[in-house]
């Protein structure tokens, strides 16, 4: 999918949400654990129920891999229920020397035909650029992320006082353009996410941390859309867990039509 076609989905759905696939044998509802494969039909009904309102999909790959052969399974089956017209992320989180980065880039673009998927940046450019090789495919690299750990390394000053994901902003934007890279920028970051915009103003930022990690879905309008919306958010928990009892989907529905109307008011204040 193109930037220009994932900016006329969010105008046409007026969302920027992206509902991530968590699913967790531990706390789906204990009566989808009798069929065949829980995880799938769980999935499909979330699916089902939120794509109204989404413009993509993120299943966190260790959720499926987590459960073997089977799962990798699942993983390709779940995949192939998403409309064609939304995006979708492998959020997978892979990197290695080039030659590793290459297959990884061909088992998610080719063999399970995902748009895009997040890439770490820690082991530098030949880590990175060969998922950028691919067509209409993109790298979602980690620049901020929503967790504690970020302050570890992500915001170590240099000598400088440059914070560490400000030189992984800077540097990657040699490696690809706002046509195939995107960055994770974690909800939580408040008002960071108006630094990391004006350093990467075209780019579209996945943002994880509304709903269960308590990032605010106005402060990362307010601070990091742009012209093209240049935002997805993305919420798991906060909707597929919204009722772990037989009426899950349509909570999940309920949840996701929360956040889409919410967004719809956002896209009119800010684009
Ligand atoms: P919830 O907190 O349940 O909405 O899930 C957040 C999802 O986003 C999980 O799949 C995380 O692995 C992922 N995530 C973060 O939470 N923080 C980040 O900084 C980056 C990601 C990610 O790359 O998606």
């Amino acid at each position: 999918m193109t930037r220009a076609e994932l900016f006329s989905q969010i105008q046409k759905k007026s969302s920027f949400l992206c509902v991530g696939l968590d699913p967790d044998l531990e706390k789906i509802p204990a009566h989808l654990l009798s069929e065949p494969d829980p995880i799938f039909s769980f999935c499909k009904q979330i699916i089902e129920e939120t794509a109204d309102f989404a413009v993509a999909y993120k299943p966190n790959i260790a959720f499926f891999e987590a459960l073997g052969a089977k799962g990798w399974e699942t993983l390709a089956k779940v995949t192939e229920l998403i409309p064609k017209d939304i995006f979708t992320i492998a959020d997978a989180k892979r990197g290695d020397i080039g030659n590793t980065s290459k297959l990884y880039a061909k088992a998610f673009f080719e063999s399970m035909n995902f748009d895009s998927i997040t890439v770490a940046p820690y082991m530098g450019k030949d880590s990175v650029t060969p998922f950028l090789e691919f067509e209409n495919k993109w790298v979602i690299l980690l620049a901020l992320t929503s967790n504690i750990g970020s302050l570890d390394f992500q915001l170590i000053e240099d000598q400088n006082g440059k914070p560490l994901y400000q030189s992984v902003l800077e540097k990657s934007q040699e490696w690809g353009s706002p046509e195939n890279l995107m960055y994770v920028v974690g909800a939580t970051r408040g008002e960071l996410i108006g630094e990391v915009r004006k350093l990467a103003p075209d780019h579209f930022f996945l943002v994880p941390g509304v709903g269960a990690q308590g990032g605010s879905l106005s402060e990362v309008a307010k601070y990091g859309m742009n012209s093209t919306c240049g935002l997805l958010v993305n919420s798991s928990r906060g909707i597929i867990y919204a009722s772990g009892e037989k009426d899950f989907g349509k909570a999940a529905r309920k949840e996701a039509q929360m956040l889409q109307e919410e967004m719809k008011v956002l896209l009119e204040k800010y684009l």
